[in-house]
């Protein structure tokens, strides 16, 4: 009896000392359990390794406490990082958007400044297209080169020639002409020079009509602007054609009237007495070589003499224009004067007559080659 009683004590003893430590290990074990729930399995591990081995080292508890504070620390460590990590990301974004900001602020103002151009730019047009088609568009210098002279010779000593703007009385029309001042006393309007051969007159009648060409160089002013010129009210214009050879002989042809009708008769010409050295080669030699009152003709408009066709030599022509290298001209069966054709030794091709013609120019009865030619107009005073 005494024997099992002293059993039973050693053994609730045993069951208390147990229950203690057992107590001390689960205190803050399920703290820890809950703590460590993060950490990675393999963390765990060595945690039960070292669990194991406290029963023989270091006491679970110690242990708990350093893992504890080594994750704190670490976990510190982190939100420190993060919070840095987040600070620098707005800072970045930040700056990002300052970026944008400033870009957009340089492209709005590029933009602006183009808006501002071309607001500049076409009320620029605008203004200029106001100015072409207002009623009085260029301040012209005189009704024809002639009347430039007369305004200007009181107030200038020496009027140089060139190009200037002339408006004819009772057109609507204001367009440039050159002028010569200097060539038998000036104020002589050019509407046609052929000098190089360099511009081609090979046109239709419609250019023949408005004009073209280089003022200052070869040029045809345009049956318009003639017909305009001519045509003013109590004028008289004389036409005056002055003519250089291949060989350097200088020579003329003069009219003491010159005029011509409106397009619906095809500017027909109207030619007064001739004078000059070169010969009347508008009129010829008979009457089927008679260019006056000849209408206009070009490669396109048939105006000719030759209605169907007439016979030239050896050859059988429909359109003068066309046997006369396809420029325009006054002709009529076709005729002996032709200034539109080219200067020079130009070559005669099929028959075809492609150098200018004043055939009543002549040495040793036969007709000059034409190197330079001038048509020029000028007022006749008159006693109105
Ligand atoms: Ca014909």
């Amino acid at each position: 009896m005494m024997w099992t009683t002293t059993v039973l004590l050693l053994l609730f003893s045993l069951l208390v000392a147990s229950a203690i430590q057992g107590n001390g290990g689960n205190l803050s074990q399920p703290e820890t359990d809950e703590e460590l729930s993060d950490t990675p399995a393999e963390g765990r591990k060595p945690f039960g390794e070292v669990k194991g081995q406290d029963t023989c080292s270091v006491p679970c508890d110690i242990a708990a406490k350093l893992l504890r504070e080594e994750k704190h620390s670490i976990c510190g460590q982190l939100q420190q990082s993060l919070l840095a990590f987040g600070r620098s990301t707005r800072k970045l974004m930040r700056d990002v958007m300052e970026e944008q900001h400033r870009a957009l602020d340089v492209l709005s103002g590029q933009v602006s400044e183009l808006m501002a151009r071309v607001q500049t730019l076409s009320s620029e047009v605008q203004r200029s297209n106001a100015e072409m088609f207002s009623v009085e568009p260029v301040q012209s210098h005189g009704r024809d080169c002639s009347d430039i002279k007369n305004n200007l010779m009181s107030a200038v000593p020496k009027i140089p020639s060139g190009i200037y703007i002339v408006h004819p009385e009772d057109t609507d029309s204001s367009f440039e002409v050159f002028c010569e001042m200097d060539y038998m006393e000036g104020g002589w309007t050019v509407m046609q020079r052929r000098t190089d051969g360099l511009s081609d007159f090979k046109r239709p009648w419609a250019d023949y009509v408005d004009g073209f060409g280089h003022l200052a160089g070869e040029h045809w002013l345009g049956l318009t602007k003639v017909f305009h010129i001519v045509n003013q009210k109590d004028t008289r214009f004389q036409l005056h054609i002055a003519l250089v050879s291949l060989d350097d002989v200088a020579s003329y042809a003069s009219y003491d009237d010159f005029r011509l009708d409106d397009e619906t008769q095809f500017f027909r010409i109207h030619l007064g007495r001739y004078a000059g050295s070169a010969g009347d080669a508008f009129r010829g030699y008979d009457q089927e070589q008679n260019q006056d009152t000849a209408p206009f003709s070009a490669p396109d408009v048939d105006n000719d003499g030759c209605n169907p066709s007439c016979t030239l030599g050896n050859s059988t022509v429909e359109s003068c224009s066309v046997q006369h290298n396809h420029t325009g001209w006054w002709f009529n069966r076709c005729g002996l004067a032709n200034l539109n054709a080219s200067p020079g030794e130009a070559e005669q091709s099929r028959g075809r007559r492609t150098h200018i013609l004043w055939d009543t120019w002549r040495r040793s009865g036969v007709p000059r080659t034409i190197r330079s030619v001038t048509m020029k107009i000028r007022r006749i005073a008159t006693n109105s």
